[in-house]
């Protein structure tokens, strides 16, 4: 088989990518190590940046997300027993996010991808890129005991932080960047309303706490926990608790529960590799790098990543310039790197480390307290929780 883009990867990056591509009359086919309802059973992502809401427009698949997607215009931090409000539309000038799952992302973009005719292979084992060094790079799958190749132009590594696309670049040519974080963080999802119609970030003593949505009746609830916790041990109650307990006391009294129907733990980690493109290979979202969710960042990352990488290739082959791909991975890890701090610096602000003693909970909670005061520190959150530019 023949195509112009080969994609590795049919998660929110491969997905829109692909159909970018579609869209502009690039030939690109998409492997999936995994089967669509695998995909669509992952729970993750919940905010967009306005930027990415743009991508899914021009990859004409946001019908779904205009009519059911939440617009929010700011959301609380709770520290020290009290709320404050974080005006983003004011502080920004307008600018605001949406609340819509990852999961129902993913689906909208399968559905179109169907609809267009494009191909997508799921359960496509040990996809390996091959010779992207060289000026004929290839893929090779296996499918029911039976090994496929795909030769292309170029192939983009949209597989995730455990694919196989960034193993396959030689280790003297990559650099990587890591910090694990000593916690990971619960999470439940319930259809019952949100505790509050806008998102809850709260530091506690006990630890950090997130109320999110997925609608008007469906809620997301993260808390902080260790790392060697397991989700058999926490029953329903015991979350509800324990989130209750992080709250401030009217939040905590709204809070309504139902029996969760999802309940996983995800560690907490930030990492970037460096540089984004190999030759004739490109590593585009969480293959490049990895934000810890506390600044919802990983999702928008992967969107200008794609963004980034389709304006390359269009120039490519409508203009016969490499100009826009020789500046792919340089535009994308300025974006990425911004995107790092501010998930990293959330992630301070907001958590319990081991080794935070009562000092450091009072300074974060002067952190906190000078931020929601100062308006020129509340912009700069805000701006960053936006988005910024691409
Ligand atoms: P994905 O979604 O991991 O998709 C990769 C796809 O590649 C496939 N794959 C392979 N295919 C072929 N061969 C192989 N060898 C392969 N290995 C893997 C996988 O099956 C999969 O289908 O990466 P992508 O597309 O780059 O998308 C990145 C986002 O998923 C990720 O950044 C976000 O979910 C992060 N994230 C959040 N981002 C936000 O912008 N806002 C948020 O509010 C937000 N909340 C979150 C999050 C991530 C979380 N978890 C669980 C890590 C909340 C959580 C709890
Ligand atoms: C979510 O709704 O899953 C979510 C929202 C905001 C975050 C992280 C996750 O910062």
């Amino acid at each position: 088989m023949r195509t112009q883009i080969a994609i590795i990867g049919s998660g929110p990056s491969g997905l829109l990518l692909g159909q970018l591509l579609t869209e502009a009359g690039i030939d690109n086919v998409i492997l999936d190590r995994v089967g669509k309802d695998y995909i669509l059973g992952r729970v993750r992502a919940g905010v967009l940046e306005e930027g990415t809401v743009g991508l899914l427009d021009e990859a004409r698949s946001a019908f779904r997300l205009h009519a059911e997607g939440l617009p929010h215009d700011g959301f609380s931090l709770a520290f020290d027993g009290r709320d404050h409000r974080i005006d983003l539309y004011e502080l920004t000038g307008g600018k605001r996010v949406t609340v819509y799952g990852q999961t129902e992302v993913t689906r909208d973009l399968m559905i179109t991808r169907e609809a267009s005719g494009a191909l997508t292979v799921y359960d496509a084992a040990n996809a390996t890129p091959h010779d992207f060094d060289s000026s004929s790079p290839y893929v090779t799958y296996e499918k029911d005991g039976v090994t496929h190749r795909i030769d292309c132009d170029f192939i983009a590594g949209c597989d995730g932080f455990h694919g196989a696309s960034r193993k396959a670049v030689p280790e003297k040519v990559i650099r990587t960047f890591e910090k694990v974080y000593p916690f990971g963080w619960l999470g439940l999802l319930a259809d019952v309303a949100p505790v509050n119609h806008e998102l809850i970030y709260a530091n506690h003593p006990r630890g950090f706490a997130l109320c999110s949505m997925r609608s008007a009746t469906r809620s997301r609830y993260y808390i902080q926990c260790s790392l060697d916790e397991k989700v058999e041990d926490w029953s329903d109650d015991r979350f509800w608790d324990e989130l209750r307990r992080r709250l401030p006391t009217h939040h905590a009294q709204a809070l309504k529960t139902a029996p969760s129907f999802e309940k996983s733990i995800a560690p907490l980690r930030s990492f970037v590799a460096e540089p984004m493109r190999f030759d004739r290979l490109f590593l585009v979202g969480d293959a490049a790098h990895i934000v810890p969710p506390t600044g919802a960042k990983g999702l928008n990352l992967a969107a200008s990543d794609v963004h980034y990488l389709f304006e390359g290739l269009r120039e490519f082959y409508d203009a016969r310039s490499s100009a826009g791909i020789d500046a792919y991975s340089q535009k994308a890890l300025a974006r990425v790197w911004k995107a790092v701090r501010f998930s990293w610096w959330m992630t301070t602000m907001m958590h319990r480390f081991p080794d935070t003693g009562d000092f450091d909970q009072k300074i974060q909670e002067a952190e906190l307290d000078y931020l929601t005061h100062s308006r020129a520190a509340s912009t700069a959150l805000a701006e960053n929780y936006v988005g910024l530019p691409f």
